[in-house]
Formats: structure tokens, sequence, C-alpha cells
């Protein structure tokens, strides 16, 4: 049910895993879904937003349930679009009536239209679960398929402008399980080497037969030092400072420099052991944490730490504090 804020109802629950049946049509309330538009639509038309509603609710139900608005279904004895007021089906039924409202019906085929545009019917579906920068290389794990075949489908990935090719087709038992009739050979673990400094990275799954190509996953890598102003502490005469930085371009700990209050201080390297940061950037070793304490006046202080990149990339602001 929709209203004429745009807002959507569940009528009999039922979630988007288990349909339910409902009580919209006679004889056609099994094996469809029933959309009703709340409101009276015999000479007002339905509002914008609720059409808006509409066309998005249609998007998403035809889309998971493979629902090709193009193509007409065979059901009751006739040959019906995918999409029908109402009256349609009473008349195929025997029952009728004016529903959904002679305005009301008038949407019907703007709306075929819009969902011909939108329904992204043969386009791969994907995830990206993993995408891992580590000097000299890049990883993504995933997996994909296309709903039209079995078969493994073509990955391209692309470093800037560079493209290779790939295939996805590493066992993915839960995969198959989870989409029967399309086996389960999808996953893909790809890594791809990469030059110092930033990059573009955009992996795409190759359709089979119908549907567009579609974006697996994005991901632009730096050449900058990353890192975290993670502690700050004040005695008197002194600010302590922690964190941890690295840079994505190499394994060796790399020098944090300390401002303060907008003046350069002093210089610490990063190469405290930090087991934690080591789990998450894998392939980065452990040496990349850092303290330091600086001498400073009275008052309040803004302290503001800089990893330094060992290439040409500028140095990366980590973080500031106040203490
Ligand atoms: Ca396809």
């Amino acid at each position: 049910m929709i209203d004429r804020y745009g807002q959507i109802f569940e009528g009999r629950f039922g979630g988007a895993s288990r349909g339910v049946i409902g009580a919209h049509a006679t004889n056609f309330n099994s094996g469809s879904v029933g959309i009703a538009l709340i409101g009276d639509f015999s000479n007002a038309s339905p509002p914008a937003a609720m059409q808006d509603a509409l066309n998005r609710l249609l998007v998403w139900k035809m889309t998971v349930n493979h629902i090709d608005p193009n193509i007409p279904v065979a059901t009751r004895g006739a040959v019906i679009d995918p999409i029908i007021g109402h009256r349609d089906a009473g008349a195929i039924s025997g029952d009728g009536t004016a529903c959904p409202g002679n305005t009301g019906y008038a949407i019907l085929p703007g709306l075929r239209n819009f969902l011909r545009a939108n329904v992204p019917i043969g386009v791969p579906w994907s995830n990206l679960e993993l995408s891992q920068r580590t000097p000299g290389s890049v990883r993504f794990a995933g997996w994909a398929l296309d709903p039209d075949s079995p078969d493994p489908v073509d990955i391209h990935a692309y470093v800037d402008s560079d493209g290779t090719r790939h295939l996805a087709d590493l066992e993915r038992p839960d995969i198959g399980a989870a989409f029967p009739d399309n086996g389960s050979e999808h996953g893909f673990d790809i890594t791809l080497p990469i030059s110092p400094g930033p990059h573009s990275v955009c992996l795409y799954a190759i359709s089979i037969g119908k549907g567009r190509n579609d974006i697996i996953g994005c991901t632009r890598t730096t050449g900058s030092p990353i890192g975290f102003f993670e502690g700050i502490g004040r005695e008197p005469g002194w600010i302590g400072v922690s964190g941890w930085s690295l840079d994505p371009d190499t394994r060796d700990s790399i020098l944090v420099d300390v401002y303060v209050d907008g003046r350069y201080i002093h210089t610490t390297g990063a190469v405290v052991p930090r087991a934690d940061v080591a789990a998450v950037y894998s392939g980065y070793g452990e040496p990349h944490g850092f303290w330091a304490r600086v001498p400073v006046g009275p008052g309040l202080h803004t302290v503001c730490l800089w990893g330094i990149s060992v290439l040409a990339d500028p140095p990366a602001l980590i973080g500031c504090r106040v203490a």
C-alpha cells in the first residue's frame, strides 16, 4: 500500500523473502503482487510522490523476482502485460470493478514505460567483499554471476585506463545455494600490480546474454600516508601524543611531523609495533605506531600530526587535537 506522501506499507507480513497470498484481486491473489494506492483516483490523479514510490517499488519487486517488463505473461487463460490494473484482472475473472479509477488507470502506460527503461533485467549480480591495498598491489575478492547463465562471468579490471580480463570461476558453495539455477563457480580473488601513488581501480562484471555490464566496485588508492591520532595528554610544560601511520607504498616505518599551533616542532618515527594495525592492513607489518612528547607553554594548544610520504606524494594530515 502506498500513501499520498509516497510512504510504502506492507499489507500482509512476509518481508522481502517470504511472499504471502494477498486478497487484492479475485483469482489473481496468488502468483502476483497487489499494490494499492490509498485514495480515490476516479478523477484526481495519484500525487507525484505516490507515483514515484510506485515506480521504485515495482523496479525493486521486478528486479528481485526476475520479471522482465517487456515480456507478456500467460496466466488464467489470458496473455497479459506483467503490469495490469485491478479492473483488467476483474475483466478476466468476471469480477467487474472500476479500480484503480480512471485517472489511476491512466498512469499504467507511463508506469510500464518507466519499468521497461529501469528494471535491470539480465544485469550481472555481484558483491565486492574485499578491497585491500598492499605495497605494489591491490587485491579484490568477492563474487559475480549473470542471472542468464550458470557460466562464470568475465571481469574486466581497470587500474586507471589499463584493463585486464579475469574470470569469476572460483567455487562458492554459498552462492550456489543462494542462486540454485546459476551454479556455484562464481567467486573471484584478483591481485593487480599497482605502481606507487594514487590510482582509480574499478571492476566490471561482463553480462552474458541480456542486460548491460555492471560495476562491481571502484576504489581510489592513495599514495599519501594514512593513520590515526589516538591519544593526547598534558603535563606541565609538555604535551604527549600517540597514534599510528603508514604509507601505502611501503612496508617500512615512516616519519610523523608534529606541529603545535601551526608551527613545526618535532619529527618522530612511526616505529612502535602495532599488531592491531597489521591485522587490518595486512602486508604492511607491525612497526607503524608512534608516540611523541613536545614542550609547550601554558594554555591550550592545537597539535597537528602529519604522515610523511616515502615518495613524491605530499604529507598527509593524520589529525589535529587540542590540549
Ligand atoms: Ca545478462
